[in-house]
């Protein structure tokens, strides 16, 4: 199978350093060859990791309380056009990133490629601590990584080009295919959005309730079968046992192995057509940064189709 890789070393979306230097300590710990060697794809990589740091202005005030918002829709502009680059050719799209406001460009790309190529909606897994869902008016902190998925499903709209503007109807998602999992510090503002428009989450309570089985049964049956599925997966939504090295973790979350087993129940539909690894900070908690890594690489050769037996 065809895989194409995109290395994002961007930050811009929250304020901790470090978050840019994940996809290099991903592929140095040896993924690539794992993809290439274990799991069979052909992989299309252009041996970069991208700043985007030419695109990123010099001057770039706040704007509706919203930090660096022209870096971060420059870059996830151009990330949107890489990602529908792969994505158009019919390959599998694994974005590494980067703090989780890389997402814009990688769903808002494969959206995009997907109606084109197929005809279809594609389903978003959003799996993380957060809801990721704060227009830039409810957020309290203006770090527009917790804004992407406002942003993606027309939430949170804006005029102006080089603020978001570029965003079209056909990189747009569904609040009716976004399904959530591993939910556990969602904003004030966030929980009205989630309730007003009936979007399908389960929280730590509900996998500790039914368990992470059911609870993958009742995510993927929400979606139904035969929908493409784009899965963006935040490391913090594992527990900080497992993945300490990130930049807003959240106690009470995810074991390593409920962590491999969503994604090995995602790589079970046969539906995946992309995949997104984000927010890993190896220069937080380092003692912490090689097994942060570690489970990072595991989840994504789970999501990729990597099995026990
Ligand atoms: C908080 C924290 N909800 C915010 N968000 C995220 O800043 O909007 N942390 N995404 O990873
Ligand atoms: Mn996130
Ligand atoms: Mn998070
Ligand atoms: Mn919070």
């Amino acid at each position: 199978d065809d895989l194409g890789l995109v290395a994002v070393g961007f930050s811009g979306g929250q304020c901790k350093a470090g978050v840019d230097a994940a996809p290099m300590a991903l592929i140095e710990s040896g993924l690539i060859d794992q993809l290439k060697n274990d799991l069979d794809f052909d992989v299309t990589y252009d041996g970069q990791v991208h700043s985007y740091s030419e695109m990123i202005p010099a001057d770039d005030p706040d704007h509706r309380g919203m930090k660096k918002p022209r870096a971060v829709s420059a870059v996830t502009k151009a990330l949107s056009e890489q990602v529908y680059e792969h994505a158009s050719k019919g390959r599998f799209v694994l974005t590494l990133g980067g703090d989780h406001s890389i997402a814009i460009g990688s769903i808002g790309g494969t959206a995009k490629a997907i109606r084109e190529r197929l005809g279809r909606e594609i389903a978003v897994i959003w799996v993380d601590a957060h809801a990721d869902i704060n227009t830039p008016e409810t957020s309290d902190s203006g770090n527009i990584h917790g804004m992407p998925v406002a942003f993606l499903a027309g939430l949170a709209k804006e005029e102006r080009e080089d603020i978001f503007g570029w965003i079209q109807d056909d990189q747009r998602i569904s609040t009716k295919k976004l399904v959530y999992i591993g939910l556990r510090d969602i904003d004030r503002g966030e929980k009205k959005i989630l309730k007003e428009n009936g979007i399908r989450a389960f929280s730590m309570h509900d996998i500790d309730r039914h368990g992470i089985g059911r609870v993958m049964d009742m995510a993927l049956g929400w979606i139904g079968t035969d929908t493409p599925i784009h899965l963006s997966f935040d490391i913090d939504a594992l527990d900080p046992q497992w993945a300490p090295s990130t930049g807003t973790a959240v106690r009470g979350g995810l074991t390593l192995r409920e962590g491999d087993f969503i994604a090995e129940c995602v790589a079970e539909t046969g539906s995946l057509v992309a995949l997104d690894l984000v927010e890993v900070n190896p220069a937080l908690d380092e003692e912490g940064a090689y097994e942060t890594i570690r489970a990072g690489c595991s989840i994504i050769r789970c999501a990729l189709g990597d099995t026990l037996l």
